[in-house]
């Protein structure tokens, strides 16, 4: 079991209670109305959950990477969709934060750590999925102003955010030809694709971005020219945790229901969780969590710690957290046979909302690249 400090302990109350005051008993109807909460996208705010590893100068809480774990453990046992979100929210903050210029801090960061100004991430494009430095996007300078071209594709949040945080190139092929540019929702050439149907992260749209001779300020660069995949893959780094963190709230959700339900449930004269397999198949879960959690929050610490061996430590954790969520969140559907099936129970949409985590903020193959790159490299 981890041990929290007394703060850290703080911070799971405040998120466990937003969780079951506001986003338990929504979730069923955001999905059902594919919608966002603008007010409670606020409200995750007002209580410092907009900018949680952004510093704060500019509204953030300058909280750790486990911290940040934690509140996205809770938040996603109320509602995967509003966590997730929050998390890229999040990290498009950080990014702003970490590289852009004083004036980008000042103008963008402060609005977005309070949520006022919400920020998707633009990586993928229809022909660089799993290999994001082959982008095409251009960025080309004409002046003061860059004018953007391309199209981004799978956007979280698009026409949704107020701002989005886009990879597009100003060099040559390859990474070092990316950089990073902010650009906001009315500027003149940006357009939305249609809301994508989907498995699960209903709540959410997902949309193309295109950028047809898109003009924006030099000044909306975040730092030099080249720079843009290293910071795209920084971001990333905590972004895979927080992933994690959603699937790992998920498992947990999905297993108390499941124990709730075997108590209550009779067949043969006997509870559900008075047969062993039931029983067993309940500590394999519980077993699987822990596991999970260890390597996630340690994960988190070496991010924290600045340690060389972080991004393959949290490309691990997004690996073996997502792979363990869906398959508990699964195990607790057939626990509850039929029923589990049904919408009414909550369950079938975690196991959907759980799914997309092995593909994205890099596929879990993508995962296992990192990892190996890492081991022969050393
Ligand atoms: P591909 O790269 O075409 O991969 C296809 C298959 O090949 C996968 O199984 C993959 O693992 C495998 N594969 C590819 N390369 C290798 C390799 N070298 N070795 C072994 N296997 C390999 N992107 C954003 O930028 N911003 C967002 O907000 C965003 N939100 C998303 C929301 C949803 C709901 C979804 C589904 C996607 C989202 N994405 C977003 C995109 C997501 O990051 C990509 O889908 C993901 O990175 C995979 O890219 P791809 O779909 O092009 O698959
Ligand atoms: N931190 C800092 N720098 C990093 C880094 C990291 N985590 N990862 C890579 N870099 C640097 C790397 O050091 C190199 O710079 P240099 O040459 O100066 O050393 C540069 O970036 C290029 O790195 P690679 O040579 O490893 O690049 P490659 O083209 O081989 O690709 C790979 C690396 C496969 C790991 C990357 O393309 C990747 O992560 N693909 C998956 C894409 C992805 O995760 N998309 C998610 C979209 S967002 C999303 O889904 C949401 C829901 C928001």
């Amino acid at each position: 079991m981890v041990m929290l400090t007394d703060e850290q302990q703080m911070i799971v109350e405040t998120a466990a209670g937003f969780t079951a005051d506001r986003l338990r008993p929504n979730a069923a109807c955001w999905e059902e109305e594919k919608s966002l909460s603008r007010e409670v996208l606020r409200e995750l705010g007002e209580l410092g959950f907009g900018g949680i590893y952004v510093r704060e100068d500019i509204g953030g809480s300058a909280l750790s990477r486990l911290d940040a774990v934690l509140i996205f453990e809770e938040l996603s046992k109320g509602c995967v969709s509003h966590a997730t979100f929050l998390s890229i929210h999040n990290m498009c903050a950080w990014m702003v934060d970490s590289f852009g210029s004083e004036h980008l801090r000042q103008t963008f960061g402060t609005r977005m750590t309070s949520c006022e100004l919400i920020g998707s991430y633009c990586l993928t494009e229809p022909g660089s999925g799993s290999d994001a430095a082959s982008l095409k996007t251009s960025a080309k300078k004409d002046g003061d102003e860059y004018v953007l071209n391309g199209s981004k594709v799978f956007i979280s949040g698009a026409g949704f955010s107020d701002v989005y945080i886009v990879m597009a190139r100003t060099g040559d092929v390859g990474p070092k030809g990316v950089s990073c540019f902010l650009v906001e929702k009315d500027t003149p050439g940006l357009s939305f694709g249609k809301n994508e149907k989907k498995m699960g992260w209903s709540a959410q749209p997902t949309r193309m971005v295109m950028f047809d001779d898109c003009r924006i300020p030099v000044a909306n660069r975040l730092g030099e020219e080249g720079d843009g995949f290293t910071f795209a893959m920084k971001g990333l780094d905590g972004g895979r945790l927080n992933i994690a963190a959603a699937s790992l709230g998920g498992a947990q959700e999905a297993t108390d229901r499941a124990i709730a339900y075997g108590q209550d449930r009779e067949q043969f004269g006997a509870r559900i969780t008075d047969f062993q397999a039931t029983q067993f198949k309940l500590a394999d879960m519980a077993t699987e969590i822990e596991a999970a959690r260890q390597l996630l929050y340690s994960a988190a610490r070496k991010l924290d710690a600045g340690d060389p061996g972080a991004s393959s430590a949290c490309a691990m954790a997004k690996r073996f957290v997502t792979d363990m969520g869906s398959k508990v969140a699964n195990d607790a559907l057939q626990i509850h046979g039929g029923y589990g099936y049904l919408a009414e129970y909550e369950v079938e949409r975690i196991v959907r909302d759980l799914r997309v985590h092995q593909i994205l903020e890099g596929t879990n193959e993508v995962m296992r690249v990192i990892i190996s790159r890492k081991l022969l490299s050393d």
